[in-house]
């Protein structure tokens, strides 16, 4: 088999042209306004809730620091139900905030937090839900919403993966008290870094853009210790010429999302998730699960397999946050309760997927796995 010329990774981020971005430059070099809500800011702020069809986005550093901001500005404490399978980032949040984390095990077909699991652990401690919508399906947010009215829970969503996604023909940002996005260089809307937080009133965003500013709330009114963590005017320009490219690049990312599963449908003991109903999805992530028996290889074999062919996939979610030292010592990292996060954790591959992946090296990536296939 043909080698690569050059390793392909997990993502590659799309930039737009380099000439457009440059009267943006010129713009914030004549103006002298880098930061603190400048014009861009602004724009990117008014283009981005039209184009997710969101009453209020408040831009960031990036999406941990949204994360972080989304709890304080709710107010959050004691225990908050999360889950297992994500980026470090989630729970890092939680504990920020001095929150502990309660892990609840995910269901398989989506890998997003089981609704169904979540009454069991509430305690007169709990104050919120932190759900993440993984790989951009939709988390069972009815479900989820019914469970938080009953117990008077608020819901902070983790839409880190979720840019564009929509359900039930609106954002799924749309839905719970709060979510946050991850513009970072590896998401499928990037600013370099960045990320943004969503709300549904004015006073709520307010809040939020007090406390991305030190807290202040006038010259001289500090409302609470906020931090540090607004966008500055390069990522905001760099994000309004994004915007323009957004549509066409989803469009690219399905077309790979297509070509993956068609090549892959036959292999024996390769899986990938299938498309949740009603919803409009961003592509962000190809993960498939790999079944050591029928596949005859374990995952970890074909992961190396396919770095020796200078295929770059990522196991997303490998370990579980809840496996991390700092977090093993809470009983509901027990894996014992986390059956199915663990078992999805073992066996999964996200495979590259990016607008500018060729369809050949799709090709090359689907005959690699195909090889390695034995049929018991
Ligand atoms: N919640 C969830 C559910 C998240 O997934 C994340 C972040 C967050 C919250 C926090 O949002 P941020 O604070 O990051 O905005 C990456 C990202 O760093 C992280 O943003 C992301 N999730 C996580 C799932 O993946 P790594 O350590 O896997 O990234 P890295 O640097 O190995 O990049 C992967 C590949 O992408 C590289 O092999 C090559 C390519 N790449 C990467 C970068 C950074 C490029 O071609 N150019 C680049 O600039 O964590």
């Amino acid at each position: 088999m043909d080698k690569l010329k050059s390793p392909i990774y997990v993502t590659k981020p799309s930039l737009p042209d380099l000439q457009d971005f440059l009267p943006y430059l010129e713009q914030i070099w004549e103006t002298k306004i880098l930061t603190n809500n400048g014009p861009f800011h602004k724009k990117l702020e008014s283009e981005l809730s039209e184009f997710l069809g969101v009453p209020y986005i408040s831009l960031f550093t990036n999406g941990t620091l949204a994360l972080v901001t989304a709890l304080q500005v709710l107010g959050i404490s004691g225990e908050v139900i999360t889950t297992p399978y994500s980026f470090v980032a989630t729970s890092h949040s939680l504990l920020w905030n001095n929150i502990k984390p309660v892990f609840v095990d995910i269901e398989s077909q989506f890998c997003n937090l089981d609704p169904e699991k979540i009454e069991h652990v509430i305690t007169p401690e709990t104050t919120a839900i932190l759900p993440v919508h993984v790989y951009g399906n939709p988390c069972k947010v009815e479900r989820i919403d019914e469970i938080a009215k009953k117990y008077g829970l608020k819901v902070i969503y983790d839409a880190a993966h979720a840019f564009g996604v929509n359900y039930n023909g609106q954002s799924i940002c749309n839905y719970g008290d709060i979510s946050i996005l991850s513009f970072h260089a590896t998401k499928v809307f990037n600013t370099m870094e960045g990320g943004a937080i969503i709300c549904h009133d004015a006073d709520t965003k307010k809040q939020i853009d007090f406390l991305k500013n030190f807290g202040f709330a006038g010259e001289t009114t500090i409302m609470a210790c906020g931090i540090n963590s607004k966008m500055n005017e390069m990522q905001a320009a760099f994000g309004l010429l994004q915007l323009k490219n957004h549509n066409a690049n989803n469009e690219k990312r399905r077309n790979i999302d297509q070509l993956y599963k068609q090549k892959l449908k036959e292999v024996n003991g390769i899986s990938f998730l299938a498309e949740p109903e009603n919803t409009t999805l961003n592509y962000s992530y190809f993960p498939i699960f790999v079944d050591e028996k029928k596949y005859g290889i374990s995952r970890d074999m074909l992961y190396e397999k396919l770095k020796e062919n200078g295929i770059y996939g990522r196991r997303y979610f490998y370990p579980l946050i809840s496996e991390f030292q700092m977090y093993k010592i809470y009983d509901s990292a027990n894996p014992a309760k986390l059956v199915n996060a663990s078992a999805v954790s073992q066996k999964v591959i996200c495979l590259p997927i990016y607008p500018d992946l060729d369809f050949k090296d799709v090709e090359f990536i689907t005959r690699c796995i195909s090889d390695y296939s034995c049929t018991p």
